[in-house]
């Protein structure tokens, strides 16, 4: 991987896996995340991946309507670089995941490199609780049911994307998945540099073994060389153990409520940017810095705040 100076820290503020039950510090309505959003943005993170909820009930929702409040709130208040998901969650198909980018046309968008199971299940054992009857449902409902990223769905969020110079968060979950980028590399649809963001820890994905950071951290660099940038991001109570391995090793990073509700054993995280200060305290141990919004556009090669669709 080229190695940057800088760390960029992404902060992916609120997701598709946990439920308003499960914390109160989960944001759910468009103030709700675009506060989240900006003070990660002032706690130090260059990036922020976004998701939006429905503001009654906090199921998530992929329409580009449900974006724009939360758009317009950030982009009036902060310069980070906004990346809107195109994963939205797992039960839903492409053609509704990546209408928000479609028509806002972000700096970035995530893009995930694979169907997989996607297993929410497991978080049934300690929430039995629940303040809204679709959340038991969803998480039940992941024992059989297939985060869908075929081939064609790849291809069409690429060419999607592309015509609006949106780059993308590669979300690679197993090293079929760096092969598959191989592919869209190799026929032109993605263009280096690659913002691979490797993902540890989700059921029916790579776990969280150090062997599987350096699996996933070898495979990338003999694929793509000098050609990609890392990050990583640890789901659920590694979070940030990963995030030290990585940024020992080179990477950059993502944290936030989307990835683990936690900020340390047992103890729930009451804002996204505490999680922040928490990596930025890691980052700084290694006597490393933190990259700015802009020196992360630098680095990934992005179009610039000023050319996207809101
Ligand atoms: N929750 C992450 C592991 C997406 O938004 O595209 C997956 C994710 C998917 O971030
Ligand atoms: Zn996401």
């Amino acid at each position: 991987m080229k190695q940057s100076k800088k760390v960029i820290i992404t902060c992916a503020v609120t997701g598709a896996i946990h439920t308003p039950s499960m914390s109160p510090y989960l944001p759910i309505t468009a103030q709700q995340i675009a506060d989240a959003a900006v003070e990660a943005a002032d706690a130090g993170a260059a990036i922020v991946h976004l998701h939006a909820r429905d503001p009654e009930d906090g199921r998530p929702v992929q329409t580009a309507e449900a974006f724009e409040p939360i758009l317009e709130s950030i982009k009036q208040r902060s310069d980070v670089v906004i990346n809107i998901t195109t994963g939205g969650s797992p039960r839903m198909l492409v053609d509704e995941r990546v209408r928000p980018a479609a028509q806002h046309k972000p700096e970035v968008a995530s893009l995930n490199m694979g169907t997989m199971n996607f297993g929410l299940f497991p978080m049934l054992e300690r929430q039995t609780e629940f303040k809204y009857a679709w959340e038991k449902e969803y998480l039940e409902g992941s024992r059989a049911s297939l985060f869908r990223n075929t081939f064609a769905d790849i291809e069409y969020i690429l060419k999607t994307c592309a015509e609006n110079d949106t780059r993308f968060e590669i979300e690679c979950y197993d090293t079929s998945h760096l092969y598959t980028l191989a592919h869209f590399a190799e026929r032109g649809l993605l263009k280096p540099p690659f913002f691979i963001q490797t993902v540890f820890g989700l059921l029916g994905g790579i776990s969280t073994h150090p062997d599987d950071v350096l699996h996933m951290k070898r495979t990338a660099d003999r694929l793509f060389g000098d050609q990609y940038r890392w990050s990583v991001l640890g789901a659920g109570s590694k979070q940030m153990a990963i995030a030290a391995m990585g940024a020992a090793m080179g990477s950059n990073v993502r944290v936030g409520l989307e990835d683990s509700l936690w900020i340390g054993p047992g103890e729930l995280a009451k804002t996204n940017a505490q999680q922040v200060e928490k990596v930025k305290s890691i980052i700084g141990g290694l006597s490393l810095d933190v990259a700015t919004p802009d020196e992360a556009r630098e680095v990934l090669a992005l179009k610039g705040a000023d050319k996207v669709g809101f």
